[in-house]
């Protein structure tokens, strides 16, 4: 067990439907702290860059497209086993499939507008986090 940082991203259907505050407050309940946080709008551009591992998939373009359609939240979520402590209250990608209390079960629309995006390992956390932020803007 570790103190890790993982980022996540509250997605454009959440901010839309003004849930920021309802996930900040799951993430909190569940031991993470959010240590950098800022509302962005992102391009289709820069969508497509965030999600190119899953170019070849048949969502894709639905994905950027969506991620490129309202302003998300962008955080670094800090504390022990943060990134699957953070995977576990987003839980399943698919909101049928989601346990109660999770955010998704919550408050996903489908399996495409899901509310939330969590880092899935160390790896992908470390690109992810640098992505969006620089050093300076992360205190722990
Ligand atoms: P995320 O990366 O956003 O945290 O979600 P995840 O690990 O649970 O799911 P992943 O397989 O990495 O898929 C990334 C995002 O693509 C959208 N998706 N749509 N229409 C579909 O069948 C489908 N499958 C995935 C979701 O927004 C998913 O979170
Ligand atoms: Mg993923």
């Amino acid at each position: 067990m570790a103190i890790e940082r993982t980022l996540s991203i509250i997605k454009p259907d959440a901010t839309k439907r003004n849930l920021t505050g309802k996930i900040n407050a799951k993430f909190e309940e569940a031991g993470l702290r959010v240590i950098a946080q800022k509302r962005i709008k992102l391009s289709p551009e820069q969508a497509g860059k965030f999600y190119e591992v899953h170019k070849a998939r048949p969502f894709y373009g639905e994905l950027v497209e969506f991620m490129a359609s309202e302003p998300v939240v962008v955080q670094v979520l800090e504390g022990e086993s943060a990134i699957t402590r953070n995977r576990d209250v987003m839980g399943a990608t698919n909101p049928a499939d989601a346990a109660p209390g999770t955010i998704r079960k919550e408050f996903a629309l489908s399996v495409g507008e899901n509310s939330v995006h969590g880092s899935d390992a160390p790896e992908t956390a470390a690109q992810e986090i640098a992505f969006f932020f620089s050093g300076l803007e992360l205190v722990g």
